[in-house]
C-alpha cells in the first residue's frame, strides 16, 4: 500500500465515517431487519420499542416522504419492507436513539410477525421456477451448432463458484447532518457519491441540489459500496429529516454481514469442442447467477460474465447464455472483477477437463489458444495491442515453468504423503464500464495565491491510492513538486454527476479529467509568463512568482474539465460492439504443496507478469496487484460462505468467516511488470490495475487440483470453488471409482 494517507492510518488518525466528531444532538440509528427469508408481514408494532429509554422514534416505510425505492437499474428494491420480505436481513424499520446501546436494546422490542413462505436459495431451482430478473441474454460468435461436428473431442461439465464477503475493514455507514431549509450534508462510506445523492433525493423527496454528499476516504469497498452504500445513507437521511437532528448509522460487523450483498455465486454448464491439436473450436456455456432477492447490479454483472466468457483465449465459435436467478438471499452485488472471475473460472475448468481427455498438459492447451493481435472477442471487439502471449512468454521464461513442472512431477513420483501441483493462469480483463454512459468524469483544480494546489475529482479514495495518482498527475502536468498538491474530499457540490469509482477505471477517467483541468491552467500561466517574464517556457520561472503574477493580472487560476472515453460503444440489440477502451493482460504461475493427510495446502509460489503500462506510481500498482491476488486466492481456496436451507447466512459474524492472512499467502511472491508496454489509451500511458489481478488467484485453484489429482488420478470431480481443506479432504477420501486401480495415498 502506498496511499497518501498511510501515515495517518498507522497512527490511527485517519477519519472514517464513524470517527467524524459527533455534532450536537447526534442520534444513533440501528436497523430492524427480517429474520425470515421469505414471508408476509402480519404485524409490525413499534410501540414497545418507542417507549424504551433513550429512543427518540422508530421509523417504518409509512414515514418515507418520497418513494420507498432504491433500485438503481431495476426498480425492485424498497428501502424498508412494506408487506413482504424477501431475504433474511431485509430492512424493516429504523430505530433512532441517543446512544448505540439504547438503539440496540430497543431492537428486540419491535414486534414483528412474519407469516413464512417457502424460500428459494439455489439459482437453478429459481431458474426452474421461472424466477428471473431479466430475460436470458446470449452472446454468440461464429456457429457453435455446426462446429461440434468438426471437433475431435468434446467435453462437458459443470462448474460452481461460491459467494464472497467483501470484508472491508470499515463497515457500511453514513452520518447525515440536516441544515437550514431542508438541505442535508451526507458523509457516506460510498464508492458512488452521486448514487447516494440521487437515492436520498428520491426517498426524501428533495431536489439533488439539497443533498451534498462528501467522502473523505473509505476503509475498503471492493465493489460492496458501489450500489449498496446507498441504503444506509438514505435511512440516516430519513432519520435526520424526521427528527431534524444529525443521525449516524454505522453497521456493526454482524449486521453488515447479514444485511449486505456479496459476490454472486454462479453455477454453470459448459461444453467445449477441440481439434486433435488442442485448438478450441467451440465453446458453449450457460451461467446461472444467484442474484439474490433484488436486481441491484446483477444484470450489469452478468453482462461482464458474458464479456469475459472466453477469458484470455480466442475461440471461433461461442455461445454464452446468462440467467439472473431471483432467490431469497440478500441481493448479491459488485465485487472486484464484477462477474468476470466467475466466467473465467468456468472456461479454465473446461480447459482442464479437455486436457485430460487429450492427454495433454493443461498449460500446453492454454498456450495454444491464447488471444493474439486481431483476435475477435465473442462481442465483436478485436484485441488490439494484445499482450496475452507476451505476458505468458515472459512468465514462462522468467519463472521457469517447465522446471516447476519437472520438479512437481519428480516430487509426486517420490512422495505419497504430499503432492505438488503447478498451474499457469493467463488473465485478460476489459477496461471501461460496460454501460458506456458511465465512462465520464470531471475534475476541478484550484491554484491558490501561495502556489499550493487543491484538486477535486469524482474519484473516491478507498485505500487503492487513487488520490496519490491524482496528485501525481496534476503535479506532473503543472511541472511542480507533488507536495504542493492536495487532493480534497470527493464532494457532489464540487464535482457533480460522478460515476462510481469502480470498474478499475477511477484513475483512468478522473486522472484524465484532472490532467485536462491542469492543462487549462498551464496554458493561461504560459501567457502570463510570456507577458511578465518574456518566456513561455515555464521551466525557468519560479512557480510562486508566476502564480502571484497571474493573480495580479486577473488570470483565472481555477479550471474544471470533463473527460469521456472516446471510441467505445455497445449495441445491445446485436450484442456486439467495442465496449472496452482496452484490455489488461497478465499471467501468473502458481505452485502448491498438498498435505494429503490433512487436506491443507501451502502456497509455495505465486509469480506473475502484469501488464501495468507506464505506471503513474509503481508502488500503488503493486499494492493493487498483491491485494487483488490475495482476494482472488481467498475466493477459490478459503472463503466459504454458506446458507442454511431456510436462507439464513451461516457465516454471520467475523469469527465464522475466514479471509486470507499473511500465513495463508504465498511463501514466495514475485510481481514483474510486462516490459516496454506503455498504453496509448489511458492517462499518461498507464493502465487500470484494480480488478485484473484478482483473477490470478484462480491459478492456485487449478494448481491445487493438480496436486489432488496426483494423489487421486482416478477422480474427475466437477469443479467447485472454494477448494477448502475440508473439500480437499473429502476428495482425497472419496471412494475409489475403480477398485482395481490402487491410488497411492
Ligand atoms: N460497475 C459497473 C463495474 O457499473 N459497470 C461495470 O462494467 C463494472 N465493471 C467492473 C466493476 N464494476
Ligand atoms: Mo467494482 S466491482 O465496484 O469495480
Amino acid at each position: 500500500m502506498r496511499t497518501d494517507d498511510r501515515h495517518l492510518h498507522v497512527r490511527g488518525e485517519s477519519v472514517f465515517v464513524d470517527d467524524i466528531a459527533a455534532p450536537a444532538g447526534c442520534l444513533q440509528a440501528v436497523v430492524v431487519y427480517s429474520p425470515v427469508a421469505h414471508g408476509r408481514i402480519t404485524k409490525l408494532d413499534t410501540s414497545r420499542a418507542r417507549a424504551q429509554d433513550g429512543v427518540v422514534t422508530v421509523l417504518t416505510a409509512a414515514d418515507i416522504p418520497g418513494e420507498n425505492q432504491i433500485g438503481s437499474i431495476i426498480q425492485d428494491e424498497p428501502l424498508l419492507a412494506e408487506k413482504d420480505v424477501h431475504h433474511v436481513g431485509q430492512p424493516v424499520a429504523l430505530i433512532l436513539a441517543g446512544t448505540m446501546r439504547q438503539a440496540r436494546q430497543a431492537r428486540s422490542l419491535v414486534d414483528l410477525d412474519i407469516e413464512p413462505l417457502e424460500p428459494v436459495t439455489d439459482a437453478r431451482v429459481a431458474h426452474a421456477r421461472g424466477q428471473l430478473i431479466q430475460p436470458p441474454r446470449t452472446f454468440a460468435l461464429g456457429d457453435v451448432d455446426q462446429a461440434w461436428s468438426q471437433c475431435a473431442h468434446i467435453v462437458t461439465g459443470r462448474a460452481d463458484t461460491g459467494a464472497q464477503e467483501h470484508f472491508y475493514l470499515e463497515t457500511q455507514g453514513a452520518l447525515v447532518i440536516p441544515a437550514e431549509d431542508g438541505t442535508l450534508t451526507v458523509h457516506s462510506s460510498t464508492q458512488g457519491p452521486t448514487a447516494v445523492q440521487k437515492a436520498v433525493s428520491r426517498v426524501i423527496a428533495v431536489p439533488m441540489h439539497a443533498v451534498e454528499v462528501d467522502v473523505r476516504r473509505l476503509g475498503g469497498a471492493f465493489g460492496g459500496k458501489e450500489d449498496q452504500a446507498s441504503a444506509w445513507a438514505v435511512m440516516a437521511a430519513l432519520g435526520a429529516v424526521v427528527t431534524k437532528l444529525p443521525v449516524r448509522l454505522v453497521l456493526d460487523r454482524a449486521d453488515d454481514m447479514v444485511m449486505t450483498g456479496k459476490r454472486h455465486p454462479y453455477s454453470s454448464d459448459f461444453k467445449m469442442g477441440l481439434d486433435d491439436q488442442g485448438k478450441v473450436l467451440a465453446y458453449e456455456v450457460s451461467f446461472y447467477q444467484n442474484s439474490g432477492s433484488a436486481a441491484d447490479l446483477s444484470t450489469a454483472i452478468i453482462e461482464r460474465s458474458l464479456f469475459h466468457t472466453t477469458g484470455s483465449y480466442q475461440v471461433p465459435n461461442v455461445r454464452a447464455t446468462a440467467h439472473c436467478c431471483r432467490t431469497n438471499l440478500a441481493p448479491f452485488t459488485a465485487f472486484r472483477g464484477f462477474g468476470g472471475p466467475q466466467a473465467m473460472f468456468v472456461f479454465e475448468s473446461a480447459l482442464e477437463r479437455a486436457a485430460r481427455v487429450l492427454m495433454m498438459p493443461v498449460h500446453e492447451l492454454q498456450k495454444r489458444n491464447l488471444l493474439e493481435e486481431g483476435s475477435v472477442f465473442p462481442y465483436g471487439q478485436m484485441a488490439e495491442d494484445c499482450r496475452a502471449v507476451a505476458c505468458w512468454e515472459q512468465a514462462d521464461r522468467a519463472f521457469d515453468f517447465a522446471g516447476l513442472v519437472a520438479h512437481a512431477n519428480e516430487h509426486n513420483r517420490t512422495h505419497t504423503a504430499t503432492k505438488q501441483g503447478v498451474a499457469m493462469m493467463p488473465v485478460c480483463f476489459g477496461i471501461s464500464f460496460t454501460n458506456t454512459a458511465l465512462n465520464q468524469a470531471r475534475a476541478l483544480v484550484h491554484v491558490y495565491h501561495d502556489g499550493s494546489v487543491n484538486v477535486s475529482t469524482g474519484a473516491v479514495e478507498m485505500g487503492q491510492g487513487v488520490n496519490r495518482k491524482m496528485r501525481l498527475v496534476v503535479a506532473k502536468t503543472l511541472g511542480i513538486d507533488p507536495l504542493r498538491v492536495r487532493v480534497d474530499t470527493t464532494n457532489t457540490g464540487r464535482v457533480a454527476n460522478t460515476s462510481p469509482t469502480a470498474a478499475s477505471s477511477g484513475s483512468d477517467l478522473n486522472g484524465e479529467a484532472a490532467r485536462l483541468a491542469a492543462l487549462q491552467i498551464l496554458e493561461r500561466l504560459r501567457l502570463v509568463a510570456a507577458d511578465k517574464f518574456g518566456t513561455s517556457d515555464l521551466a525557468g520561472v519560479d512557480w510562486e512568482e508566476l502564480v502571484q503574477a497571474a493573480y495580479w493580472s486577473r488570470t483565472d487560476l481555477s479550471a474544471h474539465a470533463h473527460y469521456a472515453t472516446p471510441n467505445i460503444g455497445f449495441d445491445k440489440q446485436t450484442e456486439t460492439g467495442k465496449p472496452f477502451a482496452y484490455h489488461v493482460y497478465g499471467t501468473a504461475v502458481c505452485q502448491v504443496t498438498l498435505d494429503c493427510l490433512r487436506g491443507t495446502a501451502t502456497l509455495d509460489e505465486v509469480k506473475l507478469v502484469h501488464d501495468g503500462g507506464q505506471s503513474i506510481d509503481r508502488g500503488t500498482d503493486l499494492g493493487q496487484v498483491e491485494g487483488g491476488l490475495a482476494q482472488g486466492l481467498g475466493w477459490v481456496l478459503l472463503e466459504d460462505l454458506n446458507y442454511a436451507p431456510d436462507g439464513r447466512l451461516l457465516n454471520d459474524t467475523a469469527s465464522k468467516y475466514k479471509v486470507p492472512d499473511i500465513g495463508f499467502g504465498p511463501r514466495n511472491l514475485e510481481v514483474q511488470w510486462l516490459e516496454n508496454a506503455p498504453n496509448p489509451r489511458a492517462v499518461m500511458g498507464s493502465k487500470a490495475v484494480g480488478e485484473p489481478p484478482f483473477m490470478y488467484g484462480i491459478g492456485a485453484y487449478f494448481a491445487l487440483r493438480q496436486a489432488i489429482l496426483a494423489a487421486r488420478p482416478d477422480l474427475d470431480p466437477d469443479h467447485v470453488a472454494p477448494l477448502t481443506p475440508e473439500r480437499t479432504l473429502m476428495l482425497l477420501a472419496a471412494p475409489k471409482t475403480n477398485p482395481n486401480e490402487e491410488a497411492e495415498v
